[in-house]
């Protein structure tokens, strides 16, 4: 638990050699490893009531025997050199390195940090960073980023020391998915875009990008066997945009980044309904070819549409795109949507959804769909999204399916703030921080417990969003509570020391360039 021991900044004990050190560490940076403003918050921080200090001396050393390990060190160190201009360099060795470096490394023994967790330990003569698996040295080096002044997240030379003050934080998450979800289709976001979102999330150790590459308004994903998909259906977006598409090689690039930073792309074709672009470009996957024959859609207006479940080519269609897609997703997970559609009669929609989770099955991977897949039989290898329906995730449950929790009314980002905010919208809820904050995954439905909950999810759908400014402004600063959700045990968690903490992490989400909305409900400190 977290060690309270230690969070009183002035403590009349405190000796003049630990004031002074108090003083020499800067405006924007404690003094005191507990009292730094982290999220999500970690299992444990037992302070020490020192500092160490990066200089042009510090080095990254990283085992001789472990390219992934270098890897993650090179990661660290494109982080740190632009702000420090410490030109730090990763070094393979045989050994604990001398004093004024930083050191990870992998622990065989240590089990008990799992595949995430990791053991930060800074001390006056270094840093060392150990964890079972590399993906727990990849999330331990996001606490150490926060560690740091602020202006560490900025990507040009800053003056000024770069001191953490020590201690050890042992850290591993509570749920095993803590998910982030874009919506390409409604509104497209490039490549890069999506680098920048995948950038953003793994800051606050999330785990899953779920990438909703088509809707009604457009299909984002070249498939090979249909080219008309993007040919035709990627040209429109909500209002009338160009619209857009990745080719199969920046599909596998983004799958790429995000790996090595340890987030797996899950991409979601969404089925039967919100298919119109689909079914503007290949008519023979509609029950009426002839009339009407749809159009591209840039309206906002859902559950329209549907594949024709009764025609055997929406099955060699379904195999088609599952097959192009799994061959290009290294996780287990594919999404296959299925919300929404009202104009699927149930006794058409239950075995279809049954026949796509074969199919998704027959390629190797586990299928996810949202809260209305589970009116179909579920195998336990698949999982439930919740949205809306509490009775949903409680079928999914008792079915043994593993639940992902994103209730609309607490994890959407993009439903507004409130009846001011200038995006979103606000169909289920106007959530502010502590409504987003203020929520327990397993408590969440009735029924549905830790056991049956995969982990959290946070959606974000782009009807009224159109470009990164705008998506940041409705992400930031919940995602980084919805984050915090995921990772952090329940009892450390509390409203009162999240906004203080969130109050203090303004300047760095202004350092990492996030334009966030700047809720009263917090004290920003300007
Ligand atoms: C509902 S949530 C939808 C989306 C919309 C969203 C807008 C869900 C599974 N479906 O199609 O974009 O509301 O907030």
């Amino acid at each position: 638990m977290l060690n309270k021991t230690k969070t009183l900044p002035l403590k009349p004990a405190l000796s003049i050699a630990a004031l002074t050190l108090l003083f020499s560490c800067g405006s924007d940076n404690p003094a005191i490893l507990s009292e730094q403003s982290l999220i999500p918050l970690p299992v444990t921080v037992t302070a020490s009531d020192s500092l160490f200090e990066l200089t042009e001396n510090t080095d990254i050393y990283v085992p001789q025997n472990s390219e992934e390990v270098k890897g993650i060190g090179q990661y660290l160190a494109d982080k740190l050199n632009p702000s420090t201009g410490l030109g730090m360099e990763v070094k393979p060795t045989d050994a604990a390195p001398a004093a004024g470096n930083m050191y990870l490394a992998l622990t065989e023994a240590d089990t008990t940090l799992g595949d995430e967790g990791y053991e930060l330990a800074i001390s006056t003569t270094g840093v060392k960073l150990t964890a079972h698996q590399p993906a727990g040295l990849f999330r331990g080096i996001q606490t150490l980023r926060q560690a740091l002044p602020a202006d560490v997240e900025k990507s040009d030379k800053q003056s000024g020391s770069w001191k953490i003050p020590t201690g050890t934080i042992r850290d591993y998450p509570t749920y095993a998915y803590r998910g982030a979800m874009l919506d390409v289709a409604r509104h497209f976001f490039s490549v890069e875009d999506v680098k920048r979102y995948i950038d953003l999330i793994a800051a606050y150790k999330m785990n899953a990008l779920h990438l909703h590459l088509s809707d009604d308004q457009g299909w984002r994903i070249e498939i090979k066997s249909w080219p008309k998909l993007t040919s035709l259906g990627s040209k429109s977006e909500v209002g009338g945009g160009e619209g857009g598409f990745y080719t199969q090689e920046q599909y596998k690039d983004i799958v790429k980044y995000a790996q090595e930073r340890y987030i797996m792309i899950i991409p979601e074709i969404d089925m039967p309904g919100h298919t119109n672009a689909a079914l503007s470009s290949y008519p023979e996957l509609n029950c009426n070819e002839k009339d009407p024959n749809p159009k591209p859609y840039t309206g906002i207006e859902v559950g329209f549409s549907t594949l024709c479940t009764s025609k055997e080519i929406t099955y060699k269609f379904v195999d088609d795109v599952v097959r192009e897609l799994a061959e290009m997703t290294p996780g287990p997970y594919l999404h296959m949507g299925g919300d929404e559609s009202h104009v699927t009669p149930m006794e058409d929609y239950i075995p279809f959804v049954n026949r796509v989770q074969d199919i998704v099955q027959s390629h190797g991977k586990q299928m996810i769909g949202w809260d209305e897949v589970t009116n179909a039989s579920l195998k336990p290898t698949s999982v439930a999204q919740y949205w809306a329906k509490a009775e949903y995730a409680q079928s999914a449950a008792k079915q043994g399916a593993k639940v992902i929790v994103s209730p609309a009314k607490k994890a959407y980002l993009d439903m507004q703030y409130d009846s001011t905010s200038k995006y979103g919208l606000h169909w289920a809820a106007y959530i502010e921080l502590d409504s987003a904050y203020n929520w327990e995954p397993s408590t969440m439905v009735p029924g549905v417990t830790s056991t049956n909950i995969l982990g959290i999810e946070a959606p974000i759908w782009t009807e009224t969003i159109d470009n990164m400014e705008a998506l940041e402004y409705m992400a930031f600063p919940r995602l980084p509570g919805l984050a915090e959700i995921g990772w952090s045990p329940k009892s450390v968690r509390n409203w009162e020391g999240y906004r203080t903490r969130l109050g203090k992490h303004g300047k760095r989400m202004e350092a990492m360039g996030i334009d966030y909305y700047p809720s009263k409900q917090v004290d920003w400190g300007k």
